[in-house]
């Protein structure tokens, strides 16, 4: 599955501030059918038991898709239905850390929101970078948008090294835009749930 990391360009989340948990599977598919490159499983609201029964449905879908599948924020979970990562932000520890839960073979991601951090998190040794939000958007609120004058000489630095996606605020409006300031690759939340047909949308996203 890092094989499949290192030419993903597309990246889904099955977010479930956008998705009801009984539609997860349903978005799982339609994400998956589209053509999205790796999928990842956030929810910042549901409980752990939750989570772990979600991601226990969703793990054999993306396998079957050949997909790599990542959850968010529990490497416990990651392991207990035999994901192929994990993703983490800026304050959840290490990466040593989570490598004790783990293990060295789990493809393991980090959050970050700036070249320094970028740096930072591929001298700690992350498999993968989300860098952003490149906009302000309301599927992270309360972080200011980053812009994209930074993504050219991130991808130049760290996105020649590692898989790093570009995140936050990527429409089918802004697309051009942030393929143009340099990104390679790039994550779509809000812009694929909120359409009509998510399947379609994903095969429209040219990347
Ligand atoms: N991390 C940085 S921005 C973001 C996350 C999880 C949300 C991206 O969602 P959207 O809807 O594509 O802006
Ligand atoms: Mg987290």
């Amino acid at each position: 599955m890092k094989s499949k990391l290192a030419e993903a360009r597309l990246y889904g989340i099955v977010d479930l501030g956008y998705v009801s948990a009984n539609a997860v599977i349903q978005a799982t598919y339609e994400l998956c059918e589209g053509g999205v490159d790796i999928l990842q499983l956030r929810a910042k609201k549901q409980s752990e038991a939750e989570i772990l029964s979600m991601a226990r449905e969703i793990a054999p879908i993306c396998r079957q898709f050949g997909i790599p599948f990542i959850v968010n924020d529990f490497p416990r979970i990651a392991c207990d239905v035999d994901a192929d990562g994990v993703h983490i932000g800026q304050d959840d520890g290490s990466l040593a850390d989570v490598r004790k839960v783990v293990g060295e073979t789990m493809i393991v991601g980090r959050s970050t929101h700036s070249l320094e951090q970028a740096r930072a998190a591929w001298q700690e040794g992350f498999d993968y970078l989300g860098f952003g939000p490149l906009y302000p958007t309301p599927t992270k609120l309360g972080r200011p948008g980053i812009g994209l004058d930074a993504i050219a000489a991130m991808e130049r630095e760290i996105g020649s090294k590692i898989p790093v996606f570009c995140i936050g605020g990527i429409t089918f409006e802004t697309l051009d835009q942030v393929i143009r300031a340099g990104a390679r690759r790039v994550v779509m939340v809000s812009a694929l749930l909120q359409s009509k047909d998510i399947r379609a949308a994903v095969k429209s996203v040219k990347i």
